[in-house]
């Protein structure tokens, strides 16, 4: 056994074997820190591979810097190394801990005023145990001090240290490849936080996050003030007022907002074998107060929920590339929807059952003025609660009630859903109708999912008409984007029962539902073109609130004026005359492929050059935050700094505001829950 001691003191005497030793603790205790504090999710073989090595790669490249250097300036860069990557870890820890997200560079830099309170509560949320990611440089500084371990005084030979260094570089680019193939479009479109450090690893995260912000800090830098003249030029052009017919209808009401998760227009009456797809959101459809909007297209581009998010409360569109809310939400100033709605008396409040961090939400939300954001973790959730991203819809929405119905009114609040996503996923006890059967095994489960969203949807609505919510509030409905994407063209085909899909059944394929019930509106099926970039407005003239001096891109689908141009993110466009996809263009009304004659083609090239327009001004919005010079009229700029999702002090928030106003639903009704209002049929919830 001694011998044994030997052989390992031996080896540690030598500089390569106490390098070593280091990078085998320092993977060991990362690997612990990602399985034990943070929910990072790995699924499947591979994700379980990339997470177990991902600590190497980098940890060789870094260590191994201070291999260039002799004696004992050497080990002392090991042990500084260490100690910045060790500290990096802990403080992750920590702000996972409250945040379940990791610390971004923009933080750091207290951008734009959210810091997050981390400093605040960092007693509360400290664990004696979390010093554990120190223990190693500890041990490795009393092996030397004691004299354990001798310093190896050699030069390690120049060749055998580039060499060390070109491996972990070309190692890295190993996993960075590895990780793509499993997630494709990992760093360009920016999904998560938490992606990036599964696949690739906190240390490569941090260099990801100081690039962000640079990028962020830089397109910021140069722009100024007089960059808005043109885009306030294009609004004031681009404005196409108000219907006083509508203008106000719903002022004052309630606003709910459900995010219907890749819910295309096709399944509104849709049947499957017969039987329709929806038939609760059929109904909804042509309610005789619901506005239901048929040329309803999505627009979004890489960021697809958080492109439509950014449309639907901001009027401001997506970027070409990534994600605006992942990129500019943290920083940029916003004058979004919950907002300018805070700022009319509106309590603001989020609610989606995935993690936070998922689109930068946590941090974009604080951006547009949400006052709660109730993410996953303000869920009860067992493992089968669960299904693809988070929690299934018919548990999400009854357990919102028990936050719904303390807020006070009027409120604003957002639902997202999730369970209609790719891959279309339900436990069996969850389905409850047939697949399609086009051979295809991605699209044929998409109306299974759909009809479960369909069946939480009427229970919600049922628990809205019990409680009287449905009188006093105004309920949008929209699909945020695609389900069966283009890659699909056979099944599609046969899904429209056609015989081929060419461009213009493509951009049809776009339609997404947008309605809006209120019961002072007279519904009606509206043809206008729009898209999501238009909700806004729309919405606000409902509740009377003018828009015309805010930066929104979109118009009011109401006004008599409305222009009916929908642009796609790639350039392309729908009018109420033209589908533009390429260079082809065909009668919007019908498919047919026109050869535009003098008139026709100058009329296109003219909505090109205005579609072309709108989108560079956009992006010019966001990448020069240009809303930081813009003072809308009787709009305070958002202090992020106000806003706390960590959950106990929401919760707190959330009873303070309960006793100071009496205008939540439970003390209006004075009950003490409406939860048992609700009723569900989700087999996960009855009791045994
Ligand atoms: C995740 C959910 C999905 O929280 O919003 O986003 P998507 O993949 O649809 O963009
Ligand atoms: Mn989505």
């Amino acid at each position: 056994m001694s011998g044994f001691f030997r052989n390992v003191r031996k080896a540690l005497n030598n500089k390569i074997g106490f390098f070593l030793l280091t990078v085998i603790l320092f993977w060991a205790k990362t690997y612990y820190v990602y399985l034990n504090e943070f929910t990072l999710g790995s699924k499947g073989l591979m994700q379980q591979i990339l997470l177990f090595v991902n600590p190497i790669p980098s940890a060789l490249l870094l260590f191994g810097i201070a291999l260039y250097f002799r004696g004992k300036l050497s080990y002392v860069l090991m042990m500084i190394i260490n100690m910045i990557q060790s500290l990096w870890l802990f403080a992750n820890i920590l702000y996972y801990r409250e945040f379940s997200d990791f610390i971004s560079f923009g933080i750091i830099k207290g951008a734009g005023g959210v810091q997050n309170n981390l400093g605040k509560s960092l007693v509360e949320i400290l664990h004696p145990l979390d010093f554990i990611v120190f223990a190693d440089i500890l041990l490795a500084l009393g092996l030397l001090l004691f004299k354990v371990i001798k310093i190896d005084d050699r030069r390690i030979k120049f060749k055998f240290s580039i060499g060390l260094s070109i491996l972990s570089l070309f190692l890295i680019f190993a996993e960075y490849q590895a990780s793509n193939a499993d997630r494709s479009g990992l760093l360009t479109r920016t999904f998560d936080n938490n992606y990036i450090v599964k696949y690739l690893g906190l240390n490569e995260y941090a260099v990801f996050s100081a690039y962000q912000t640079h990028k962020e800090v830089k397109t910021k830098k140069d722009s100024k003030p007089s960059d808005l003249d043109e885009v306030k030029k294009y609004i004031k052009n681009n404005n196409d007022g108000i219907n006083p017919e509508y203008f106000g209808k719903e002022k004052g009401k309630n606003v709910f907002i459900i995010h219907l998760e890749s819910f295309q227009q096709f399944l509104i009456n849709y049947k499957v074998n017969g039987k329709y797809v929806t038939p609760n959101l059929n109904k909804f459809y042509k309610n005789k107060h619901t506005l239901s909007f048929d040329n309803f297209y999505h627009q979004v581009a890489q960021g697809k929920t958080a492109d439509a998010e950014m449309m639907m409360e901001n009027s401001l569109y997506g970027l070409p590339q990534g994600s605006a809310m992942s990129s500019y939400g943290t920083s940029n100033t916003y004058q979004a929807a919950p907002a300018i709605l805070n700022q009319k008396g509106y309590t603001t409040a989020a609610f989606h059952g995935d993690v936070p961090s998922f689109w930068n939400r946590d941090n974009t939300y604080k951006s547009w003025g949400y006052q709660y954001f109730f993410d996953k973790e303000y869920y009860n959730i067992k493992p089968n609660y669960n299904i693809g991203y988070g929690l299934k819809d018919k548990i999400f929405l009854k357990d919102s009630v028990k936050y719904i119905e303390k807020l006070p009114q009027p409120f604003y609040a957002k639902l997202i859903t999730l369970t209609n996503h790719y891959p279309y996923e339900l436990d069996k006890q969850n389905v409850d109708f047939p697949s399609l059967n086009t051979g295809d095994n991605t699209v044929d489960p998409y109306v299974q999912t759909a009809h479960y969203l369909d069946q939480a949807f009427k229970e919600f609505i049922n628990y809205l008409k019990k409680t009287g919510l449905m009188k006093n509030s105004m309920i949008v409905l929209y699909g945020d984007h695609y389900g069966i994407s283009d890659n699909h063209k056979p099944a599609i085909a046969k899904l429209l029962k056609k015989k081929n899909i060419n461009n213009y059944d493509l951009a049809e394929f776009k339609k997404v539902p947008f309605m809006i019930y209120g019961n002072n509106i007279k519904g009606k099926v509206d043809h206008t073109y729009g898209g999501e970039i238009d909700a806004l407005p729309t919405i606000m003239h409902l509740l009377g609130i003018k828009t015309n001096k805010s930066i929104m891109f979109g118009q009011d689908l109401l006004s008599n004026k409305n222009e009916q141009i929908v642009p796609f993110r790639n350039g392309d466009f729908v009018t109420n005359k033209y589908t533009k996809i390429g260079n082809d263009v065909f009668k919007a009304s019908n498919g047919k492929p026109l050869k535009l004659n003098i008139n026709q083609s100058n009329e296109v090239s003219s909505i090109q050059s205005k579609v072309d327009k709108e989108l560079s001004l956009s992006d010019k919005v966001i990448y020069g935050d240009l809303l930081r010079f813009y003072q809308l009229k009787n709009f305070k700029s958002v202090d992020k700094t106000k806003y706390n999702y960590g959950k106990q002090h929401a919760l707190s928030m959330l009873n303070d505001d309960d006793k100071k106003d009496k205008d939540d639903l439970i003390s209006k009704l004075k009950v003490k829950s409406t939860e048992n209002m609700y009723k569900t049929d989700a087999p996960e919830l009855k009791k045994e």
